[in-house]
């Protein structure tokens, strides 16, 4: 069975209402962000070192990030209800949007949310945030490329081209300067021959 790991206010209420509409069971764990700094819990922490919600567990499996999570439980559901036929325009649609609501519309949302937080100006809040998510993000890359080849295992997948793109610009910005797997990765996956006839024609 799905148990979801539940922050209060936060993302992970997607899973919930996806779980509900589908009627899947699941069992639901509460962790209750502290009240001044409205950040997650230690025991989020112990369950992910990213420790945002929403997690998933489903056995061994451990799973991050609301739209993988909802890509997760949809192929659960024999039904293959809430999600358009694969190859499909509408599905491409879907994909879309699914995007769009994590790649795009959170960051102005997040970061007027984060500088609205304290008393403190504005530029102190989104310097502070912005140093303790760069740490946290750029650490579990390093972690998670210092025990596999690639983002998603053995093998080089789509990925890789999707989070390349962000580690040049995170290099060129000095955060992998401390971070040897990540380095040697970005120069492996720059080495490939597709990438560099990209480079070439972009
Ligand atoms: N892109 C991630 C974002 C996860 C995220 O930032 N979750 C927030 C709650 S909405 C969180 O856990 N914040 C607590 C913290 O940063 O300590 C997703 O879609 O799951």
């Amino acid at each position: 069975m799905i148990t979801v790991h539940h922050l209060n206010q936060s993302r992970s209420q997607r899973i919930i209402w996806l779980l509900e509409e589908l009627q899947l069971p699941y069992e639901l764990v509460k962790h209750e962000r502290n009240p001044q700094t409205r950040l997650a819990p230690q025991s989020l922490k112990d369950i992910h070192p990213l420790a945002k919600a929403p997690i998933i567990s489903d056995g061994d499996f451990l799973l991050s990030e609301s739209g993988a999570i909802v890509e997760y439980i949809l192929d659960q559901d024999e039904q293959q209800r809430l999600r358009p036929a694969r190859g499909t325009q509408a599905y491409y649609r879907y994909q879309e949007w699914m995007h769009f609501a994590e790649g795009s519309l959170s960051l102005p949302l997040v970061s007027t949310l984060v500088m609205s937080m304290e008393d403190r100006s504005n530029k102190q809040m989104m310097d502070h945030y912005i140093d303790k998510e760069i740490e946290l993000d750029f650490s579990f890359i390093e972690d998670t490329l210092s025990k596999q080849a690639y983002f998603a295992g053995e093998e080089f997948s789509a990925a890789d081209i999707m989070m390349t793109f962000m580690l040049g610009m995170a290099a060129s910005q000095g955060h992998l300067d401390n971070r040897p797997h990540t380095q040697k990765y970005l120069q492996t996956v720059q080495q490939r021959e597709a990438y560099q006839k990209a480079a070439e024609h972009g």
